[in-house]
């Protein structure tokens, strides 16, 4: 439980005490480790800022030392943050439609949307009335690429549990080049990407067991239904190999020698409701032999279904080693020391401790699966995820004691080995009922010690009531000193499950796109067909009654003030943005055609709709770009048929 003392320091630290209208925060607990001052809670707000020393400031204009990527669940997008302001600082469509940058709407972003997607997912898209992509998507775990075991600044990888995929977004430009949906598995829960040497793999968790093919000649049988571990290539955005598992698949991580992968598994009982899932004391944590694997599909041992390798990693599998854990464990989390993998225990208080090391005896059969088991310290009710420091500790949600709980792993191994020490450095309250956490380059080997950040299912009282919908509330944590120390809350729209904090420097975007760039590929390879230089040629094409109509912008003009199409035509607009100024972006809206699209400097963006509205319709820039950004139009005239 936390005690009083946490309260306090937290009640007096609320952004407003400390300062109107700016973002400033101040860490309390690092100036008592550095000044022994251990008694601030004592001391009113005003002292305790006088006292620190170490203040984190974001004032106006001040940039961040973070990029936060943040899933959004349910709302499908990625979200970046600043840190550690915790602003919001732009939203990156993936899973969802996106009214403001057309995203779903663009002949590019549908592209993207419907490349990768199943034959019979697009059958059925494409037969039910619905818009021949997905409008939704449940994005649960964004996570950077990694060189040699920290980011490298090239892509976030992410997860759709919805409808089983796996995004990429370029880091470069920020937006999201290829969407792969994983044949054979369920639901892609777990992802995260291989550390080492490079990513490489993405390695994505299929959670529900589904038969294989899912195809309706196996129903209510559920012990012929399987789950399925997927390393897809994060350079070609394809399935490299499959892995069917017993039990299920709840979360993954890799380690930092490139040999191994591990995933939760809550549900070994292979059951199909609640109880069946929970009935047995122990589940299991599967560990993923990367080199025998490949070397497995090297020597053809796999089936190929639906067009991708799949390796059999049942028990008795050389592939695969399980090792029992405490009833239902959820997070999976690989310290940044290189060895240490934990599994969080949810319905146990523990979060079970391996040490890499021990795997290759463990794979050798020289061990037993427990053997690889170095500590298994009790923090809590309801560990969930584990974050970690540069300084050997570990921060785990307790998502039923609403707290973050900060451990010391050698001393949680010492206590396993039978000395008398007790791991739990500190706990705090959290509001409330955490999921995951993350700690600031806490994945990698660079690791820092500097911000945690919890983030919580649950809001409640904290903010002004909005309804029966709340916020979620994401706090921010200082763990620079011994004592964590909670600095801001953050509310949060639906559903931010997990973070990665990534240093600023390693995150380096354009601020203007390159012309020709491969994210508009077929439009350049249409407009080089028609004898079209994009932003500096303005020309209508009539291919039978499909219309191409290309047309740059400067603001703030369109190329073309009107054109002409008829009734029933195809049109296609093509607009490029020919101003090559930061932050100068423009729009098109088609009014009343449901038709809007934003353009980047430099960009070139296109959609097609059916001229079927006779009349004159007015297109016009609808992101703000000029002091005659209003008269930034042009007229599209629709002769009747
Ligand atoms: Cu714990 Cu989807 Cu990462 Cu949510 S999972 S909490
Ligand atoms: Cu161009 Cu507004």
């Amino acid at each position: 439980m936390g005690n009083e003392n946490d309260n306090n320091e937290n009640k007096g630290l609320t952004r407003r005490a400390l300062l109107g209208g700016s973002v400033k925060l101040t860490a309390m607990a690092g100036v008592a480790g550095a000044t022994g001052l251990v008694g601030l809670a004592g001391m009113t707000p005003k002292a305790a800022i006088a006292a620190s020393k170490h203040k984190y400031e974001v004032a106006p204009g001040d940039l961040d030392e973070y990029y936060g990527f943040w899933s959004s669940g349910q709302a499908g997008e990625l979200r970046i943050l600043g840190m550690p302001s915790m602003r919001e600082l732009m939203r990156i469509p993936v899973f969802n439609r996106c009214s403001a940058s057309g995203w779903g709407s663009t002949n590019e972003s549908r592209k993207i949307m419907r490349e990768k997607m199943l034959p019979e997912t697009k059958k059925y898209l494409d037969s039910n009335g619905r818009s021949g992509i997905w409008e939704n998507g449940d994005l649960h775990h964004p996570h950077m690429s990694f060189t040699d075991g920290t980011y490298d600044g090239r892509y976030v990888f992410v997860n759709d549990k919805a409808n089983t995929r796996v995004a990429r977004i370029r880091c470069d430009v920020m937006k999201c080049d290829k969407i792969l949906e994983i044949p054979n598995a369920a639901d892609i829960h777990g992802l995260r990407p291989q550390k080492y040497p490079r990513t490489g793999y993405v390695f994505a968790n299929g959670e529900h067991r589904v038969p294989i093919p899912n195809d309706g000649s196996i129903l209510d049988q559920p012990e012929k239904y399987h789950a399925i571990f997927t390393a897809v290539d994060g350079d070609t955005m394809e399935v490299a190999w499959q892995v069917m598992v017993d039990g299920n698949l709840d979360n993954t991580d890799a380690d930092y020698q490139g040999l191994y992968a591990f995933s939760t598994c809550y549900n070994s009982e292979e059951g199909t409701n609640l109880s069946e899932m929970i009935a047995d004391e122990r589940d299991w944590a599967v560990v993923f032999d990367i080199k025998a694997i490949e070397a497995g599909v090297k020597a053809g041992d796999f089936e190929r279904i639906n067009g991708v390798p799949v390796l059999d990693g049942r028990h008795g599998s050389k592939y695969t080693r399980y090792i029992p854990v405490p009833n239902s464990p959820h997070g999976c989390n690989t310290a940044p020391d290189g060895i240490h993998v934990m599994f969080a225990g949810k319905l146990s208080p523990t979060v079970t401790v391996i040490d890499v090391r021990k795997l290759p005896d463990l794979f050798n059969d020289k061990i037993k699966p427990r053997d690889c088991v170095v500590a298994e310290p009790e923090l809590g009710l309801g560990p969930l995820h584990t974050a970690f420091d540069n300084k050997g500790n570990a921060y785990t949600t307790l998502f039923l004691d609403s707290q973050a709980v900060k451990w010391n792993i050698q001393k949680a191994i010492d206590a396993y080995n039978g000395k008398k020490v007790n791991p739990i450095l500190h706990k705090i309250d959290v509001h409330y009922q955490p999921g995951h956490n993350h700690t600031s380059m806490g994945e990698t080997k660079e690791a820092d010690g500097k911000w945690l950040v919890s983030l919580n299912k649950f809001s409640k009282d904290r903010f002004i009531n909005v309804g029966p919908l709340k916020p979620e509330n994401e706090q921010l944590i200082d763990i620079s000193g011994e004592k964590m120390n909670l600095v801001h809350d953050g509310p949060t729209y639906a559903e931010p499950h997990d973070i990665c904090i990534v240093r600023a420097d390693i995150v380096n975007p354009s601020s203007v796109w390159t012309k020709g760039d491969s994210f508009w590929e077929e439009t350049s390879a249409q407009a080089k067909k028609d004898g079209i230089d994009l932003g500096v040629d303005s020309k209508i094409i009539r291919d039978g009654n499909k219309v191409r109509v290309y047309m740059w912008s400067i603001a703030p003009n369109f190329s073309m003030e009107k054109f002409t199409v008829k009734q029933g035509d195809e049109v296609t607009i093509i607009v490029s943005n020919s101003d090559a100024i930061d932050d100068l972006t423009h729009g098109f809206t088609m009014a009343n055609y449901g038709v809007a699209m934003e353009i980047g400097p430099q960009a070139t963006s296109s959609i097609t709709f059916t001229a079927d509205r006779p009349g004159v319709h007015w297109f016009y820039c609808q992101w703000f770009c000029h002091a005659l950004h209003m008269e930034m139009r042009g007229r599209m005239l629709v002769e009747p048929a």
